[in-house]
């Protein structure tokens, strides 16, 4: 599923971030940038150990940040890696930091020339962020800055199995609308 935001294109795949083409895929980190589980666990085996290398460089994130390192031997050439919150209910900032998450990596990829990059879907795994939820702030919060940066010509979230899938393709096809 896609849409058009300006010039734009936000695109919904079911799949493996790890084969993804785009210049750029997103790693949803933790704050100590350590290899976890996950999409950041796949991400390390895919890209191989350089990516961890510069990542234990950079030494730390704070959570709704961005860093960036080299894409390994992926397909893309750089990692983004952010850090969601952890949900504790929702009413412990989680809303805006996972807001900021998604901001602060397009504005990374803005200022790197980076033109076209690949989400996973940030905080709903491990941290344990209600996947309905999580979609309507990802794709609110990256179809608002597309409309504001045309530098960046496509954003793919790229989901992993059919529930996490649909929930975003729901939330997409309301915001279509409206
Ligand atoms: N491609 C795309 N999505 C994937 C892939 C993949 N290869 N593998 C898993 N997912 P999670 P979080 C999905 O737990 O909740 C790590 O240990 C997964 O099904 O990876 O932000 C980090 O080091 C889910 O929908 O990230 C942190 O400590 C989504 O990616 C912590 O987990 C996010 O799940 C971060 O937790």
């Amino acid at each position: 599923m896609k849409i058009k935001v300006g010039q734009a294109i936000l695109e919904l795949v079911e799949g493996d971030i790890t084969r993804q083409d785009t210049e750029a895929i997103v790693n949803a980190a933790n704050e100590q940038l350590r290899v976890g589980g996950g999409v950041d666990g796949a991400i390390n085996r895919a890209g191989g150990p350089k990516i961890q290398e510069e990542a234990r460089k950079i030494g730390h994130c704070p959570t709704g940040r961005a860093v960036l390192t080299t894409g390994g031997n992926l397909m893309a050439k750089y990692v983004i890696h952010t850090v969601g919150p952890i949900y504790r209910g929702g009413t412990s900032g989680e809303p805006e930091l996972l807001a900021s998450a998604y901001r602060e990596s397009l504005k990374l990829a803005s200022a790197k020339g980076i033109k076209s990059l690949a989400f996973p879907s940030v905080s709903t795994g491990v941290y344990g962020y209600p996947v309905a939820d999580a979609a309507r702030i990802a794709l609110g919060t990256v179809k608002e800055y597309l409309a504001q940066h045309p530098e960046i010509e496509l954003v793919r979230f790229v989901l992993f199995g059919k529930p996490t899938y649909d929930a975003y393709a729901q939330v997409l096809d309301e915001l279509s609308r409206g």
